[in-house]
């Protein structure tokens, strides 16, 4: 369209608000949405593209996409967008030259190294989260693996290991399947950030995800290697990577071997996701499942299993990961008095709606969706909803998982609609908690687990709503 008036994509993004205006682009078109939003009933939904393209969230909604919707667009078109300059020249020496391609929706905490969670609107769409949306936490760059030298090295530390290439670790041993999830210690960090600075990536709500995983259970590859974990002395089992720091160390982590014991049944080393290959963020070719226990831990494009009397020498098993209490902070903080984490405690979050949004006019209930899960295996019991800040509560409908009470290794996605409360003022506070099989629970404030990497964030879960009248 000629004559209109053209914009970057920095000035669409300044147009986020119904206050600034609400923009978003499609293909070379600006359009302004606010009245759109206003009276649109999937309202919520278009709000994750504003102040950018609606194109990605077009491709998941395919049903939207069709000539009608296009057409009541263009009545909204203020101007053309100025096309980005390319700047497809590679520069050889980028470490992160050699990157995947990834799904625009994700919202990213950091671009090199790559992290980045779904919108959490989309999180808890589906039991099973679609490869493309699962959050990525990367802390180096993804490494180029090349499959006809890959090799899996599984034995002692020191000590000559047995080499399994990729069809040998699929076809010598029993697939096994799990659904499992993957939870970042920093979930919810950003809750932590808001009462006192802490170190780390800003993560929302949406450092966790779901999925399907197949491969060989450890304990069967470790007996191939001649090594029964019951009977073996050594104190400890490290996992590495091939993604390597600029000194040449990979990333690598490792368990307690009481607690590799207990899971070797049910640790997989995968070689697949939701039922096809992994994908290059997720650990391509190989990455350790390990059911119940914190992301860091869950080693990505995994190329040596060993055991040693040492945990791992790695930054992010000694240094980091590790819970410390409020008044710890970086000058008095001691990482060697504290343990790295492993099991994870109960956590419950709110999905949709998320913070800030607008419900119909004169809306008497709410419906209020999210997840729960708890590490160690430990099953969701009860999640508990409240539309007043927590003086009084309901119980969620619980999706079931299928699995086990003391074997629940994937999470519990829940709805609840709840009356608002009569005198609302125009807004509510929504919250949520969740009690593992266990009977743990949540604590109901952030203040108390504070803490300077921000990790285990795992309070209440707190959402405000306007209530127009
Ligand atoms: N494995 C390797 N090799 N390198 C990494 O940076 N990050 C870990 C873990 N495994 C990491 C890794 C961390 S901290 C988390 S939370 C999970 O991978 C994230 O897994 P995902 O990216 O598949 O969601
Ligand atoms: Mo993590």
């Amino acid at each position: 369209k000629k004559g209109l008036p053209t914009y970057t994509a920095e000035d669409v993004a300044k147009h986020k608000t119904k206050d600034t205006k609400i923009w978003v682009t499609y293909k070379c078109g600006v359009y302004d949405i606010t009245d759109y939003v206003s009276q649109h009933p999937g309202g919520s939904k278009i709000m994750m593209a504003v102040g950018g393209s609606i194109e990605p969230y077009w491709d998941l909604y395919a049903v939207h996409k069709n000539t009608e919707i296009l057409e009541i667009l263009e009545t909204f078109r203020i101007g053309n967008i100025v096309p980005p300059k390319k700047t497809d020249i590679k520069d050889k020496n980028d470490p992160y030259g050699n990157e995947p391609k990834r799904n625009p929706v994700l919202i990213p905490s950091s671009l090199k190294p790559y992290n980045a969670e779904p919108p959490s609107l989309l999180l808890t769409e589906q039991f099973l989260t679609p490869k493309d949306l699962f959050f990525v936490r990367n802390h180096l760059p993804v490494p180029v693996v090349d499959m006809k030298s890959y090799r899996l090295e599984i034995g002692i530390e020191g000590k000559n290991k047995l080499k399994l290439n990729i069809d040998e670790l699929k076809k010598n041993f029993p697939k096994m399947y799990t659904a499992s999830v993957v939870q970042c210690a920093g979930n919810r960090r950003s809750e932590m950030t808001k009462i006192k600075a802490v170190k780390g990536l800003n993560w929302n709500n949406a450092a966790i995800s779901n999925a399907s995983w197949a491969g060989a259970t450890l304990n069967d590859v470790m007996n191939k290697a001649g090594i029964d974990l019951d009977k073996c002395s050594h104190k400890h089992i490290v996992f590495e990577g091939m993604d390597k720091g600029p000194e040449g160390s990979p990333y690598g982590a490792s368990l307690p071997i009481e607690l590799a014991r207990q899971l070797k049944n049910d640790i997989l080393i995968a070689y697949e996701m939701n039922g096809t290959e992994l994908p290059r963020d997720h650990g391509y070719p190989v990455r350790v499942i390990i059911p119940g226990v914190v992301g860091a831990r869950q080693v990505k494009w995994l190329n040596n299993i060993y055991l040693s009397n040492e945990e791992s020498t790695c930054h992010w098993q000694r240094k980091d990961y590790k819970g410390f209490n409020a008044s710890v902070d970086w000058h008095n903080v001691d990482f060697e008095k504290s343990e790295a984490i492993q099991q994870l405690p109960v956590i419950s979050s709110i999905c949709d709606p998320a913070e800030g949004t607008e419900l119909e006019s004169g809306a008497e209930e709410v419906t209020v969706k999210g997840y729960a899960w708890s590490g160690g295996g430990r099953a969701i019991l009860r999640v508990d909803i409240s539309a007043d800040g927590g003086k009084t509560w309901m119980t969620a409908d619980l999706q079931p998982t299928n699995q086990s009470l003391y074997k629940t290794w994937a999470w519990t996605l829940w709805e609840a609609t709840v009356p608002l409360p009569a005198n609302h003022g125009g807004k509510a506070e929504l919250t949520c908690k969740a009690v593992d099989v266990s009977y743990n629970c949540q604590p109901d404030n952030v203040e108390g687990i504070w803490n300077l990497r921000g990790v285990l964030s795992n309070a209440w879960h707190r959402v405000n709503v306007k209530i127009p009248s």
